[in-house]
């Protein structure tokens, strides 16, 4: 058996981050995280481009650029849409979901869902917290890791 196991090569990756400004009191915190876990993992300050979009539901196209740009190796989409009542939270949960796995398979690139969908502010404030307990942090572990993963599965 040829096992490929989770693990991050150490190798120049260059990640780009969408991050929605709605709710930025929450995704800042993301940002923080997904910026935190790629410093640890040896990913140089100028190998990270970080672009704001006005929400979630903005995520998916600027994905597509990005992958579109040929200039990145993962992208990492974050943002926080909290229910709080509203039928908007199911179009654009919804709609940010969808697109951006649309956006991985078309360009077959990884791209990575950070987007919390909570029902309430306290919810989403648990899973933007630190370290482990830090959605934004798991994210770009998971591109790191989906990299190595695809730098294998391809013979890079
Ligand atoms: N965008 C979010 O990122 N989170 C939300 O909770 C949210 N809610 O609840 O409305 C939200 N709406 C904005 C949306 O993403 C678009 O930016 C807007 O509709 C313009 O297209």
């Amino acid at each position: 058996m040829n096992e490929l196991p989770l693990e991050i090569t150490a190798r120049d990756c260059k990640i780009a981050i969408a991050a929605g400004e709605f709710n930025r009191f929450i995704v800042q915190q993301l940002v923080d995280g997904a910026l935190d876990a790629l410093g640890r993992n040896g990913v140089p300050e100028t190998g990270i481009t970080l672009a704001w979009v006005p929400g979630a539901f903005e995520l998916p196209l600027a994905a597509d650029a990005m992958c579109a740009s040929g200039k990145y190796d993962a992208v990492i989409a974050l943002g926080a849409v909290i229910r709080g009542g509203t039928p908007h939270f199911d179009y654009v949960a919804g709609e940010c979901s969808r697109g951006l796995a649309r956006v991985g398979l078309e360009y077959k690139m990884p791209v990575i869902f950070g987007v919390l969908t909570t029902d309430n502010i306290d919810q989403a404030l648990e899973r933007a917290g630190s370290g482990a307990g830090n959605k934004g942090f798991d994210t770009a572990v998971a591109a790191l890791q989906m990299i190595a993963l695809l730098d294998r599965i391809r013979d890079k």
